[in-house]
């Protein structure tokens, strides 16, 4: 395997390029199609059959108003001054988003097309479940279907509690411990790629997501780094969300850890990470009930019962906030931009007026 992405050249169906696409294409036009592999400062660098190219993705040029990301299926038109660029996105099937850093609540995409989302948490660490739900809230919101690795597995005697932790909290989604010293369970993974079935990593800096890939890949195609020996802290070696054909069929995308993951309009992926809480919740009396002391709560009824734990229901409740506040952020940054462009247009208005002439002033002192 060559060392870098821009190397290699899958042909388009490995890539998962349909029919469908090839319609889609012809009727949105362009001068080639491909894949986007990788995704870096308004450029991306797409697989097309052939040689990749490097295409600008400036979405002043492209008519989707959509940002193009690693995964996604597009087209390209070359400009004989301005190089190729990207010029149409095909609808995504699914797509793991998260809320971009900074004030304004945007969603950025990490990877698109996937259909599975490998959660990824390190044994050389404790166990983080407040991340863990984060990331599952995410990952299920994504469309796609998440599993969770337990890496390092060499690095302990025992994973068999941190298993059962998550089969708790996450009932329903497969967990596997694995070690990319000892091999421990690595055919199992290698399994799940096949065909063009396409595998997104997630999980804090050092944790082996790019090990894990050299391993499926058999030989170095992404730097991993090693971590701190005081904290066990990440070097964010991984910088871009790649996507990787594997030799033996389906394809990985690395994507660079993350701390912490800010939610993008999650509800879906939220009721499919608590579901002991969502499903009482549907059933409260009040439809505006808030779980508390409200008569009729059914979430209340499930809590006695035994059925929700008063750590998950003060998290669920946390993250339900924070799509809460993002959605009022939303609404006040629309109502801002309407009042803007409402004072855009009478401003303009008043331009096209004319203006009455002036006088005195200055005239005096014209040579
Ligand atoms: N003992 C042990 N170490 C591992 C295993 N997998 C990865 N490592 C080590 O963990 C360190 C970090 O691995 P990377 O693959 O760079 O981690 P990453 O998740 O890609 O990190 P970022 O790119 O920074 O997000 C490296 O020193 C690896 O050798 C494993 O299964 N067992
Ligand atoms: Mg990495
Ligand atoms: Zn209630």
């Amino acid at each position: 395997m060559p060392d870098d992405l821009s190397l290699l050249t899958p042909n388009l169906p490995t890539l998962g390029w349909t029919a469908a696409h090839d319609a889609w294409a012809a009727r949105v036009g362009g001068d080639q199609m491909g894949r986007i592999a990788r995704t870096s400062r308004g450029y991306c660098l797409v697989f097309t059959g052939g040689d990749a190219v490097l295409a600008a993705s400036s979405s002043v040029r492209s008519d989707t108003g959509v940002a193009p990301s690693t995964g996604d299926f597009v087209t390209i038109v070359d400009d004989p001054e301005d190089g190729p660029s990207i010029s149409a996105i095909a609808d995504r099937t699914t797509a793991l988003t998260r809320r971009a850093p900074g004030r304004v609540p945007t969603p950025q995409v990490l990877a698109a097309n996937i259909d599975d989302v490998f959660v990824m948490h390190g044994l050389d660490r404790p166990l983080n479940m407040r991340r863990l739900e984060r990331q599952l809230v995410i990952a299920w919101e994504s469309g796609a279907t998440p599993l969770v690795l337990l890496t390092k597995a060499d690095e302990v005697r025992h994973h068999e509690e941190a298993e059962e932790t998550i089969a708790r909290i996450a009932p329903g989604v497969e967990t596997l411990a694995i070690s990319t010293v000892s091999g421990q369970n690595l055919d199992r993974i290698a399994s799940r790629f096949s065909g063009s079935r396409t595998i997104a990593l997630i999980g804090l800096s050092g944790i082996g997501k790019s090990t894990l890939v050299n391993e499926l890949s058999d030989g170095v195609v992404q730097r991993t780094g090693e971590v701190r020996a005081a904290d066990r802290r990440g070097r964010h070696t991984t910088v871009t969300r790649d996507l990787i054909p594997l030799p033996e069929g389906g394809i990985v995308v690395d994507t660079p850890g993350i701390r912490e993951i800010g939610l993008w309009q999650a509800r879906t992926g939220l009721a499919k990470t608590f579901p002991e809480i969502a499903e009482p919740a549907e059933r409260c009396r009040f439809a505006d009930c808030e779980h508390g002391s409200e008569p009729g709560c059914a979430v209340q009824a499930a809590r006695m019962d035994g059925l929700v734990s008063d750590r998950r229901l003060t998290h669920w409740r946390e993250l339900l906030d924070e799509i809460a506040l993002q959605d009022s952020q939303l609404e006040e940054f629309a109502r801002r931009a309407e009042s803007r462009d409402r004072a855009d247009v009478e401003r303009r208005r008043d331009n096209e007026r004319p203006r009455k002439p002036r006088k005195g002033k200055g005239r005096g002192k014209r040579r």
